[in-house]
């Protein structure tokens, strides 16, 4: 009898390992990629912070104005670096990881330059 329990017992703790496992694998894994972007005031935070949010996979962004560097949080094989900084040049800026033309863009400030105050 006390074999019996015991066998169930080990039975049930095997299962549960099982389904923790099955669990973890339909977890999904976040990933962190910073990437620097020539953005220079508010409206550009604000802009790459909401536009980039709609990306798919990407689960969170925060633009940093002082290092002017985006950490973007985002779902592993949902997206990539090279897919982000992609969609950063199409909302208008470039990137740290910009190549060609991408990387000429016209920087945050020009871009802006008419929703700010004139100096
Ligand atoms: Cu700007």
């Amino acid at each position: 009898m006390k074999t019996k329990i015991a066998s169930m017992l080990t039975m049930a703790i095997v299962m549960m390992f099982a389904v923790n496992t099955f669990g973890q694998k339909n977890q999904e894994v976040v990933k962190e990629q910073k990437i620097k972007v020539n953005f220079q005031c508010e409206n550009g935070k604000a802009q790459i912070e909401r536009e980039l949010a709609k990306t798919p996979g990407v689960k969170e962004v925060i633009a940093s104005m002082e290092t002017k560097e985006v950490t973007i949080k985002y779902v592993d094989g949902k997206t990539t670096k090279d897919a982000l900084v992609k969609a950063i040049e199409k909302i208008g800026y470039s990137t740290e990881f910009s190549k060609g033309a991408a990387a000429t863009k016209p920087s945050c400030a020009k871009s802006c330059a008419g929703d700010r105050p004139k100096p």
